[in-house]
């Protein structure tokens, strides 16, 4: 490394140190020890490793960085700003304030360059693991002999914290397994985390951890830029497995009287330390948010410089796209719209299929159609009907198999979907039984918050399940997946409606928090919406009945998320179901009729947009007449409907599930057409 590069670099850290003490006392709140610890590792990274063009964040073919060890964020804020992401000094003053662009925890979307949001720790470690994965797949798909379009690393900051969540050990798992060798995680060793050293709940050894899941693993100085540097080029050269670098770090390092503490991980270091520690790495004690011109000047080079890299790789770019006119063609629907025209399987009115199996027909057709389109299951393929048929699976020697196979690991599949959705150019599913859906509950929020067009795919849906009883019967799951801000679970009631279900999951795209609308987002808190964000797409095990539809009920169900699927002028009774229950009370309503009642049944097959339709007054007067009675039945938890029916006009299942048959428990737990008949009657 050059001397003046070198001495550049140290000021950087310097810079960053800085930085990220005054953001952290100006919002007294925060973590100085992880941007003090790192800082060097920081200004290396975004000086001399990563390929990068701040000037173009979305550069399809940067590297990435994912903070995972998110309470660090002054840190990426620090660098962000310095390297010119377009990040103002006056939000890193603002740090931690509402409507900040440097919240508590990165966010992506809201701030330039964030890459994913992370604070959960491990999160981000296990989908960096699908950031990786998506590279692999984009360079099997687009990369020719003559020319590589894609070719980038992931880089990871993992803490003590990262490497003890489990979802790191099954990523991890995953990823040696899988060889992905672009992956780079560094591993801020400081033995230190909130309530002491590691010594008093983490002892392993992760180095030998890490060799038995096939890392390549090295240690490191967690200061000398040359020893990491030269770290870090072992670990791009090892091309057949991922790459642990373990920094030994000093948590806070630079504060004199903290450094190497447990406090300074998330305590404000007051004024008086503040100034110890600014005098102490050379910087002027009476100063805050002080940045050099020489310091400005060294990023803006760096910009440039990236800037230029970013301009040879346009080049290789277009010679590329002008001999290979297809995967032009292909990249950019890929890249932008992701729209094709699907060929449907068609369903015949009256056949009986599991929406699970429908699923997997329209797969097939999804799948011919969308080259982008990849996915698999937590060893459940079989039973999800996930399988791609003949498209292969992916694995470290076939790396165009369109089929994932993440193993018995839902949290890291649930990561992985959403680091393939981040890296762009695909669009990605996971599935298993729905009730493990709490087993990926995490990624499924951070996809929520993301707004990523994650797609879940959970089968088995209630406790049509049968006989392997209340652990495998999901119950509270449809209202917990509910309640999740932003994600819409569809529940198609036929091979139909699944079909639109899936069409309504791709069309989602990414939403962004911008500065023009983060004081919005502000004000009225995160709304559901139906152009993006992720989908929970819920099937049964159990064969269903395909019924006729109305004129226009896909339009209905994209604008209102229900339709009227046997109308009846002035009714007395309305029946409202979603998925397998639109069947139940399609029979309930004939009985019904039988005995004088003029019944209307509406099938809901996304509550998200009914609620929001309702929300907003624009639910067509028609499906729900104000002066006939409202009955739901879902069979799963009351909460979902709470606001719609008391629970008094609700046929559903609060409490576990029994071991049994089906069909026998649907007459034990009063989820039947006769059951649905006698509570009308009764009242
Ligand atoms: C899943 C999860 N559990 C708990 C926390 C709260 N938390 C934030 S940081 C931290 C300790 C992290 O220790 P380490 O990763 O070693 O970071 P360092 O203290 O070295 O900065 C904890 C428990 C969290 N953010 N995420
Ligand atoms: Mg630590």
């Amino acid at each position: 490394m050059e001397i003046t590069t070198k001495k550049s670099i140290e000021s950087i850290a310097r810079t960053i140190r800085g930085l990220s003490i005054d953001g952290v006392q100006a919002a007294n709140s925060g973590h100085p020890g992880l941007p003090l610890g790192c800082a060097d590792l920081g200004a290396l990274l975004y000086s001399s490793i990563l390929k990068h063009d701040p000037a173009d964040s979305g550069w399809a073919d940067r590297d990435r960085f994912v903070l995972s060890a998110g309470h660090g964020s002054m840190l990426l804020y620090s660098l962000l700003h310095l390297f010119g992401y377009g990040l103002p000094i006056e939000d890193l003053k603002r740090f931690r304030q509402l409507g900040s662009l440097c919240p508590g925890h990165p966010e992506f979307g809201l701030t330039n360059g964030v890459e994913m949001t992370t604070g959960p720790l491990g999160a981000g470690f296990a989908t960096a693991v699908g950031i990786a994965l998506a590279e692999t797949v984009n360079a099997s798909r687009f990369n020719t002999s003559a020319h590589k379009v894609v070719d980038h690393f992931t880089y990871v900051l993992a803490g003590d914290g990262c490497l003890m969540e489990g979802v790191s050990s099954e990523a991890a798992s995953l990823a040696g397994h899988l060889g992905l060798g672009k992956l780079i995680v560094f591993y801020d060793s400081n033995h230190i985390t909130i309530e002491g050293g590691t010594d008093l709940a983490f002892s392993e050894s992760v180095a030998k951890r890490f060799e038995a899941y096939n890392w390549q693993v090295q240690l490191s100085d967690g200061y000398d830029l040359e020893t990491i540097e030269a770290a870090v080029l072992r670990a791009q050269s090892e091309t057949g497995k991922p790459s642990l670098i373990i920094l030994n770090t000093t948590i806070g390092k630079g504060s004199p009287n903290r450094a190497g503490t447990h406090e300074i991980h998330g305590t404000p270091l007051g004024p008086d330390e503040v100034k110890a520690t600014k005098l102490a790495i050379g910087l002027d004690p009476e100063k805050f948010f002080q940045v050099s011109d020489a310091d400005y000047a060294f990023t803006a080079n760096v910009a440039k410089a990236g800037a230029k890299a970013h301009e040879a790789w346009d080049s290789v770019f277009a010679s590329w796209a002008k001999a290979n006119p297809e995967k032009k063609k292909e990249w950019d629907i890929s890249y932008g719209t992701r729209h094709a025209d699907i060929a449907w399987p068609k369903f015949e009115v009256g056949s009986k299929l599991a929406t699970r199996a429908a699923s997997g027909q329209c797969l097939q057709a999804i799948a011919a159609a969308m080259p982008w389109v990849i996915g698999g299951s937590a060893d459940l393929a079989p039973s999800n009907n996930t399988n791609l048929k003949g498209l292969g699976d992916y694995q470290k020697e076939n790396r165009a198999g369109r089929n994932l196979h993440f193993g018995v690991r839902e949290h890291a599949m649930g990561s992985a979907i959403n680091g393939i959705t981040l890296h762009g150019g695909l669009t990605a599913y996971g599935a298993t039984f729905m009730v493990f859906a709490d087993y990926m509950r995490p990624t499924i929020r951070l996809a929520a918050i993301m707004r990523i067009p994650s797609i879940f795919v959970f089968t088995h849906d209630s406790f049509q399940v049968g006989e392997d009883g209340p652990t495998h019967q999901p119950v509270e799951q449809l209202a917990s997946l509910r309640i999740i801000p932003g994600l819409e679970v569809l529940r198609p009631a036929d091979s139909e409606e699944t079909a639109l279900a899936w069409e309504l999951a791709l069309k989602k795209r990414s939403g962004h928090h911008t500065r023009a609308n983060v004081g919005d987002r502000v004000a009225t808190g995160i709304e559901f919406d139906p152009e993006n964000g992720p989908s929970v797409l819920a099937l049964t095990r159990q064969n269903l009945s395909v019924f006729a539809k109305p004129e226009g009920w896909k339009a209905d169900v994209a604008h209102f998320g229900a339709y009227v699927v046997r109308a009846q002028k002035n009714p007395d009774v309305i029946l409202l179901a979603t998925g397998s229950e639109v069947g139940i009370l399609l029979n309930a309503a004939e009985l019904l009729t039988n005995k004088g009642k003029r019944v209307q049944v509406l099938s809901v097959p996304s509550l998200e947009r009914f609620r929001k339709a309702r929300k907003d007054g624009t639910l067509p007067s028609s499906f729900l007449p104000a002066k006939a009675v409202l009955y739901v039945v879902e069979a799963g938890h009351y909460l979902s409907w709470a606001g719609f029916v008391d629970e008094e006009h609700f046929i559903g299942l609060s409490r576990f599930g029994e071991s049994g048959k089906a069909e026998e428990l649907a007459v034990y737990f009063g989820i039947t057409p006769d059951a649905v008949v006698e509570l009308v009657e009764k009242n």
